[in-house]
């Protein structure tokens, strides 16, 4: 379905929802209009880093906006990174990593054929990748992070990940469905989280992740779906030269007639993976950088730009 058709049987919600909206409208405008569309480069050097990534000159250097020379970037891959590497039997749970390799395309090609299943992001390859000449590890495409290796994430390249973002007015508040992470970070996100191989499609990630991490489930969300709204980089402090996060979000808003209270935390619960979750209003504040988990902020921007696309 394209989003023209989703939207013409959503366009009454979605006029409620940007008419409740109109007093702050232009504030939001001002906002959106303050960010480019897309963040270009890796800037996520630190903000809300929960490990022991290990110290780098490198990535300090980076974080000021310099740029180091001779670029010495600090070699790091977690410890539970190289235990979960895929093994032939090994339960699924404890086998999500890619190994530590010097032939990545060759020793993950031959796990693949093995009978391993590892996903990539929008149908791409490993070989789709560039591969630095010298060590030949994948390059992230978004620049340099003063780490190299994988540190916290399992695969080399891209490490694909679903996002669902959930709208609903409440009291003609515009509002979205937030957890905020057990990480360390503490910081406030989407409910999101990484695509398991066993998962049919990247949209079915979103919805498991959703129920996973709030309770929150609805018996068919096609009906409210506004389609993806974005797919690509994440600007995720775990990022390193090696690896990275890539995003598929999705939006839904959600009619009245779906309670709001179907969520099982609230502010102060204790998930495993999730301190809290809540219905957040959108308010221009909350679209700033900063606000959110890694790019999270510059996501959202982008589902409400639609929401506001979608309305006029
Ligand atoms: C972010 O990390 C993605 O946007 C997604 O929300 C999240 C997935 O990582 P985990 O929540 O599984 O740690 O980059």
């Amino acid at each position: 379905m394209s989003s023209s058709s989703a939207s013409s049987s959503l366009s009454p919600i979605i006029t409620t929802a940007t008419k409740a909206l109109s007093p702050i409208l232009d504030t939001f405008t001002a906002v959106l209009a303050k960010y480019p569309p897309l963040t270009k480069t890796h800037t996520n050097y630190g903000v809300g880093v929960r490990t022991a990534y290990p110290a780098s000159p490198a990535r300090d250097a980076l974080k000021k906006g310099e740029t180091p020379e001779p670029y010495s970037p600090v070699y790091h891959v977690a410890d539970v990174v190289i235990s979960s590497a895929w093994a032939p039997g090994k339960p699924p749970a404890q086998s999500w990593a890619d190994p530590e390799c010097n032939d990545i395309e060759a020793e993950v090609a031959a796990q693949v054929a093995a009978g391993r299943k590892r996903v990539m992001p929008y149908g791409l390859s490993l070989t789709d990748l560039s591969f630095n000449r010298v060590n030949g590890f994948p390059v992230n495409p978004m620049g340099l992070t003063g780490i190299t290796g994988r540190g916290e994430l399992g695969l080399w390249g891209p490490n694909p990940a679903a996002d669902p973002i959930i709208f609903r007015m409440i009291n003609t508040m515009l509002c979205v469905l937030l957890i905020q992470r057990a990480d360390g970070t503490k910081q406030w996100a989407f409910p999101g989280g990484m695509v398991d191989p066993t998962d049919p499609t990247i949209s079915a990630t979103a919805v498991r992740e959703l129920k996973e991490e709030t309770g929150f489930s609805v018996e068919d969300l096609s009906q409210y779906s506004l389609d993806p709204v974005y797919n690509g980089y994440v600007d995720d402090a775990r990022n390193t030269d090696n690896s990275w996060m890539e995003t598929n979000a999705y939006a839904w808003f959600l009619t009245d007639d779906v309670p709001s209270n179907k969520i099982k935390l609230s502010e102060g619960g204790d998930g495993e993976e999730t301190l809290a979750a809540k219905w957040v209003p959108v308010t221009p504040d909350l679209l700033e950088d900063g606000r959110l988990f890694a790019s999270h902020a510059a996501i959202l921007r982008g589902a409400v730009g639609k929401l506001i696309q979608l309305a006029a």
